[in-house]
């Protein structure tokens, strides 16, 4: 199924990055990014919403849909991509996995210090003093399409409660951005996984990859702006390919290999 070259340069990678998108997470039922707008928010670009000015014109809608989606990813479980690339961190001592998402099903399928560029729906912080704020335990019970909701009060200061993303218009968190730019420009292998490769800075990890030399690897189900540079577009379901790859690659059973941990 896969090129003698390709498989090759599995084999032989040393320090591999893995970057993923909302595409990663689409086999586990979590709408892409732009597919996220269902219901109450059908009619919004996702680039409006997730943007402070959005939240503060309209905090109810904008909390409403975290809450919504926040319940999608804790009813979901990982896929066999999120499975496939856990088991990959254990073949490549030195791989570090990069993603856009804000869900925790990398986390959940097994990967550990996973750099998360765009925060965590699972982090909301005070708007006013930024500190951490608890959410109550347990699946929020959000009707079908969502609702508005207004964001609870901070219980140190009393100032309203938001996502803990970055939205459109801010910038990324400083630390995991540095650490995300060292291991493109490092790494020999670099894999693009479910994204459009439309949103920056995010994009130009896997540029600076390839300036570097690296061998970019892009697994994708429709063509993105990615494919001018990539040595090898897999087109197809990351759920699908990721497993087979592994399988041709390691002689690897993802899934049965998941099972016995
Ligand atoms: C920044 C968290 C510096 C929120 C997200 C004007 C003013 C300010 C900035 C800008 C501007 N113009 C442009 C910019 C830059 C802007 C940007 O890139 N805009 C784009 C839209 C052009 N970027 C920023 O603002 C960034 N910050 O630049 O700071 C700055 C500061 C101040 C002023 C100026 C500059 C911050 C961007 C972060 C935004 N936050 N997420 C939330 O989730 O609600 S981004 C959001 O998009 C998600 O993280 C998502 O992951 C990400 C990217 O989308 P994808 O992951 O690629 O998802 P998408 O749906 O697009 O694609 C999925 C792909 O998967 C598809 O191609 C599909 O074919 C494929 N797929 C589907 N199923 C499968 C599959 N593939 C494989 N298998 C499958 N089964
Ligand atoms: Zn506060």
């Amino acid at each position: 199924m896969f090129s003698d070259t390709l498989l090759e340069a599995l084999r032989t990678a040393q320090k591999v990055v893995v970057f993923t998108g909302a595409g990663v997470s689409a086999e586990s039922q979590i709408a892409t990014f732009r597919d996220a707008l269902v219901g109450l928010w059908a009619n919004f670009n996702p680039e409006k919403l997730a943007t402070l000015r959005g939240y503060k014109q309209d905090p109810a809608l904008v909390w409403g849909w975290y809450e919504w989606r926040r319940m999608q990813v804790l009813l979901a479980q990982p896929n066999p991509a999120h499975l496939a690339i856990a088991q990959m961190t254990m073949r490549y001592p030195a791989l570090t996995l990069i993603t856009q998402n804000v869900d925790d099903l990398h986390e959940r399928a097994g990967s550990t210090s996973v750099i998360h560029l765009h925060g965590s729906l699972h982090r909301p912080h005070c708007l006013a003093c930024r500190r951490p704020h608890a959410l109550p335990s347990g699946i929020p019970d959000e009707p079908e399409g969502g609702r508005r909701l207004a964001p609870p009060r901070c219980l140190h200061c009393g100032g309203p409660i938001r996502p803990g993303v970055v939205w459109f218009g801010e910038n990324l968190p400083k630390a995991e951005w540095r650490a995300a730019n060292k291991a493109a420009k490092d790494c020999d292998l670099f894999f693009s996984i479910g994204t459009s490769s439309l949103v920056h800075p995010v994009a130009t990890l896997a540029l600076e990859a390839a300036k570097h030399r690296a061998c970019i690897v892009q697994i994708n189900t429709q063509p993105t702006e990615l494919d001018r540079v990539a040595h090898y577009n897999l087109v197809g379901k990351a759920g699908e390919i990721l497993p087979a790859l592994c399988r041709e690659a390691f002689g690897l059973d993802v899934c049965a290999e998941n099972e016995t941990q």
